[in-house]
């Protein structure tokens, strides 16, 4: 099978057929017959050292495994399209039984390493995949552990705020007044809402968490604690990952630091205008509120305030979107038909079937968007999530006839750039006009549009990366220890403030626990996965067609992550040097519009 692949991505090579292109002829580069012998390694060291003894085993194993994930997995998405009392207790259950046969597993795959210490390639890597496993060896403590992560999800999606007989949930209503409100007391009642009807009833549960998981990881064998199979899990290894992180984010801090810049002081003009008794913060941060999102996490809701250009007109995608793609179903369609123009999958009936899409009106629902269910709203930021989130599932079905340990992304990260580098390639004004959400003609400020398009997405790439690296810095010391309980808050503000340079609207004590407030905490999912970005525009210059894509995501975990980065783009480091340079335009822009003493903020 991947034989054929890799044959037929040596005849699109060839051939330099890029569908996404104009079906532009172009010539094979370097860099492509490069990735192509890379593959062809992988493909072949493959073949060669498997130990045939331990074949029976792993491949009852792995069926084992697959059945009880594919269980779970079904018992979740009931959950959390439905959240009541009984199906917690089915999930429960569920995990209960899950975590029988996987001790088992793990067991038997740690006695077989131990045995076995001569075997090597494919049968070690699979064997230690196995292995690696923190469940509590406690059957007591596995069921008061999932209720904690029952508990802590069903806050999160049942939390809403109430004012004057009207209710308030995260999705729809708090995020519109965070992207849409410019008035400061209703966007400061909606930060601290949200905030106050979360974190606090989260904060002893969580505790409870990080003290339980990381016993259970000690007492699995792991000295590092949760940290260390945390990481094991999302890198496959821990070795240098903090240095590496550290690096990258030295490399993009400058970029973020203009553009903070110039967002600060277009937002300082802007409110002081409209309130002004207005003090904006004097240590240089900007106040977390104002910031178009919940979390300031990205910041493309305010791009009317901070756009470059402000008197050329953006394009309304959101309202052609509405009038072209009236059904939430319509955006899917749109996804999968760009899917499937680039050799890639189509969805199965049974995600059209079996999906949610919209928000069903007759119960609770965990309404953070997942591949197979989410609260669809027409507007650009759900086209952006749907092409996300069908990513995953296009990855899912490329590794889909891998044992089943190997069914994972090469590392957490290539599973959330897949959809990303994806929705980059779709939400090109190039893209836009193809598909008729902004006018098809050229017109006579073409570098003012550019500008401006640039800006909205440095406002929701650029503006992430400090976000997105240190929700998991300040757990991996809140698993280490380094960071105690009594001051999770004090942390927290810390990091924002360091790394963001945001601060809170109001003040907080340790009664809060802001963390709580993101999706993720409570849910217990690793963050920093969204922290790679890879910015290799399909079928540019980095030249990378469908079939080769297509091995790519069908390796799954079955190689080091470094050797499939390597065939993604060229590298075996990551690093920022195509985010920067698909930025530069703006860049250059930006340090004409702010003064060097304009640049950074206290404590960074
Ligand atoms: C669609 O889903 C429903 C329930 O989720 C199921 O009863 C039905 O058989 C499914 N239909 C198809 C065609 O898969
Ligand atoms: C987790 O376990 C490690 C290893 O024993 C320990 O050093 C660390 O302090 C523990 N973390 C917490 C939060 O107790
Ligand atoms: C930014 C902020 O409000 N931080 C507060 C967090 O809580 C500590 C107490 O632990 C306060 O001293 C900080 O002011
Ligand atoms: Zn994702």
């Amino acid at each position: 099978m991947k034989q054929l692949v890799l044959f037929l991505g040596l005849l699109f090579l060839t051939q330099g057929l890029c569908q996404n292109d104009n079906n532009k002829k172009k010539s094979v580069s370097n860099n492509q017959l490069k990735r192509l012998l890379i593959l062809l390694q992988i493909v072949v060291e493959e073949n060669e050292n498997s130990d045939q003894s331990l074949i029976p085993w792993l491949k009852d194993a792995n069926e084992k495994l697959r059945k009880i994930h594919e269980n779970e997995a079904y018992m979740e998405f009931q959950y959390e399209t439905d959240i009541n009392d009984e199906n917690a207790q089915k999930l429960n259950d569920a995990g209960v039984k899950a975590a029988e046969v996987i001790k088992i597993v793990v067991s038997e795959a740690r006695r077989l390493l131990r045995d076995n210490p001569d075997v090597d390639g494919d049968a070690k890597r699979q064997l230690q995949r196995m292995a690696l496993d923190d469940t509590p060896l406690d059957s007591n403590l596995v069921s008061q552990l999932q209720k904690i992560h029952s508990d802590l999800e069903s806050i999160y999606a049942k939390a809403v705020i109430k004012k004057d007989g009207k209710t308030f949930r995260m999705e729809p209503e708090l995020s519109q007044i965070m992207a849409k409100s410019r008035d400061l007391d209703e966007l400061k009642w909606a930060w601290q809402g949200w905030r106050d009807v979360t974190g606090p009833q989260m904060k002893n549960l969580y505790k409870e968490l990080v003290r339980i998981t990381n016993t259970s990881a000690v007492e699995n064998g792991y000295t590092g604690g949760r940290k260390e199979t945390w990481l094991l899990n999302q890198f496959g290894s821990t070795e240098n990952l903090k240095n590496q992180f550290q690096n990258l984010w030295r490399e993009l801090k400058p970029m973020y630091q203009l553009l903070h810049a110039f967002v600060r002081k277009r937002l300082k003009s802007f409110y002081r205008n409209k309130y002004p008794g207005y003090i904006f913060p004097d240590d240089g941060t900007i106040p977390a509120h104002l910031l178009g999102n919940m979390w300031a996490q990205q910041w493309n809701n305010i791009l009317d305030v901070v756009k470059p250009f402000p008197n050329v007109k953006t394009p309304d995608v959101d309202t052609a979107l509405k009038h072209r793609y009236p059904k939430p179903k319509d955006l899917f369609q749109l996804a999968e038909d760009f899917y499937t123009s680039i050799g890639l999958y189509k969805m199965t009936p049974k995600f059209w079937n079996g999906s949610m899409i919209v928000r069903p009106d007759d119960r609770e629902v965990q309404c953070h968007a997942s591949a197979i269910k989410m609260c669809t709203e027409i507007n650009k930021d759900y086209l952006e999530t749907i092409h996300h989130e069908m990513g995953h599932i296009e990855y899912f079905m490329a590794y889909r006839n891998q044992p089943e340990v190997y069914r994972d992304g090469a590392n957490c990260g290539f599973h959330e750039a897949i959809g990303d580098t994806i929705a980059l390639s779709v939400m090109t004004r190039k893209h836009l006009k193809t598909i008729k959400l902004i006018p098809n003609k050229k017109s006579f400020n073409e570098h003012e549009m550019d500008m401006n398009f640039l800006m909205e997405e440095a406002l929701s790439k650029v503006a992430f990366l400090p976000y997105g690296y240190l929700i998991d810095k300040w757990r991996w010391d809140v698993f280490s220890g380094r960071i105690k309980p009594e001051d999770y808050n004090k942390s927290w503000w810390n990091m924002r403030i360091h790394y963001q340079g945001v601060s809170p609207p109001v003040s907080r004590s340790e009664q809060d626990f802001d963390p709580g407030a993101k999706f993720h905490i409570p849910a217990d999912s690793p963050y920093i996965c969204y922290f790679f970005q890879f910015y290799e525009t399909l079928c540019k210059e980095s030249g990378h067609s469908g079939p080769l894509h297509t091995a790519m995501l069908e390796l799954g975990a079955s190689k080091p992550w470094p050797d499939t980065l390597e065939m993604f783009t060229g590298s075996r480091e990551i690093n920022a040097k195509s985010i920067i340079q698909y930025f530069r335009p703006l860049m250059t822009w930006l340090k004409n519009q702010v003064s060097e003493n304009e640049i950074g903020w206290q404590d960074n």
